[in-house]
């Protein structure tokens, strides 16, 4: 945590969010927690921009793993065995548990979540990219869990060192959880890979169309990354896209000999002088489509979502009424 200079307690609460005082003391504190790697927790003062830079990295990561729940939702019913429905429907449901853990991070900040939920049906924040394509085949659940959640843990594990408190350590329950979802797409795909010829096709055409989709997961090169310098400053990013986008390729280079099957790149090479794979051209003009809102499924994704919040509804409302009725009064009796 920041040093108590920095803490808005009565006499530091109008700085709160900066404001004529930032630049004095509270920002040399700020700085200096920054510097010796300590974690900014949300009483401590914090620069505006620090906290609208972290409400728009969680929102958007908050809204990826509700968004992320629709693609595999989908072959839900559709599950080969008993067993694979089991772990799938497991798989979903924890996905929304890191929605919620995210949402939590960000109400820390000050920022409501049904602000957040509107600004996403709205199309005023960003979700991935990545749940923008379609699940066509069963095997899609398989690439999603080896390929999607691998690109996520890769990014996720070195937040677990961000700079502020309340999102680093829903980052180490989440990574913790991901990398359980990584290993049953890894073994989905092993037993398709292992299995018939038209289960191993199935399997290989299902790793051609989310290789490329999930190297843009990592966002834009870092020479087009607009906020990538500024939050690696402020230790929110601990590692730029790019060298996170390598790393992951390092790793499922061999992952991807041992499944049998192979990555849709010919230009994907050991570079002995680097010390790592070379791989080809990314297609950033699909990328910026798909943020534009037109890939395959953006329209499909933000209709169904805005649905379920529609149809929700009800919940919400009775777990307010209900809240309400089981608030203790003054007398503390709960009320009738
Ligand atoms: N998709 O300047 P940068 C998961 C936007 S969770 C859409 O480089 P930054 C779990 C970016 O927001 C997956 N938009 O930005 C799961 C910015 O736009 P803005 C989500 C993207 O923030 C698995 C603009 O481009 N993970 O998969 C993307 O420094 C299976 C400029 O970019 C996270 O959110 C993209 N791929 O770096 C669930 C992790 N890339 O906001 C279900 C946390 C960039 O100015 C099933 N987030 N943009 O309008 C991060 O680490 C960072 O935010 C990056 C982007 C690395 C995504």
């Amino acid at each position: 945590m920041a040093t108590a200079v920095g803490s808005v307690g009565a006499d530091a609460g109008d700085s709160v969010g900066g404001g004529a005082d930032s630049g004095t003391e509270y920002e040399r504190a700020f700085d200096a927690a920054v510097a010796a790697d300590e974690r900014i927790e949300p009483r401590d003062w914090m620069p505006d921009a620090y906290r609208a830079t972290l409400v728009r990295q969680i929102a958007q990561h908050a809204h990826s793993e509700i968004i992320g729940m629709q693609p595999e939702a989908n072959w839900i019913t559709r599950a080969p065995s008993l067993r694979r429905k089991a772990i799938l429907m497991a798989k979903v449901q924890d996905e929304a548990g890191h929605g919620l853990y995210l949402y939590s991070a960000a109400e820390t900040l000050g920022t409501g979540r049904d602000e957040l939920l509107d600004k996403l049906h709205s199309g005023r924040q960003k979700y991935s990219s990545i749940f923008n394509y379609p699940t066509l085949t069963w095997a899609d659940v398989g690439a999603i869990g080896w390929l999607v959640d691998g690109a996520a843990i890769t990014n996720q594990v070195p937040l677990c060192r961000c700079s502020y408190g309340p999102y680093a350590r829903a980052m180490v329950r989440i990574c913790k959880e991901e990398s359980f979802h990584q290993r049953q797409g890894y073994e989905l795909l092993l037993a398709l890979s292992r299995g018939t010829p038209e289960q191993h096709a199935m399997a290989q055409d299902a790793v051609d169309r989310w290789w490329w989709p999930s190297l843009m997961m990592f966002g834009p090169p870092d020479d087009e990354s607009q906020h990538s310098a500024q939050s690696m400053a402020w230790k929110i990013k601990r590692h730029s896209n790019d060298e996170l986008r390598q790393r992951f390729v390092d790793i499922c280079v061999p992952q991807a000999e041992s499944l049998g099957l192979t990555l849709p790149d010919p230009d994907l090479r050991w570079n002995e002088e680097r010390g790592h794979h070379d791989f080809g051209p990314i297609d950033w003009t699909e990328f910026r489509n798909v943020l534009k809102g037109d890939g395959p499924c953006n329209e499909e994704r933000l209709t169904r979502r805005r649905r379920a919040h529609e149809e929700g509804a009800w919940v919400r409302e009775s777990a307010a009424a209900y809240a309400a009725k089981h608030t203790p009064g003054e007398t503390g009796a709960i009320r009738a």
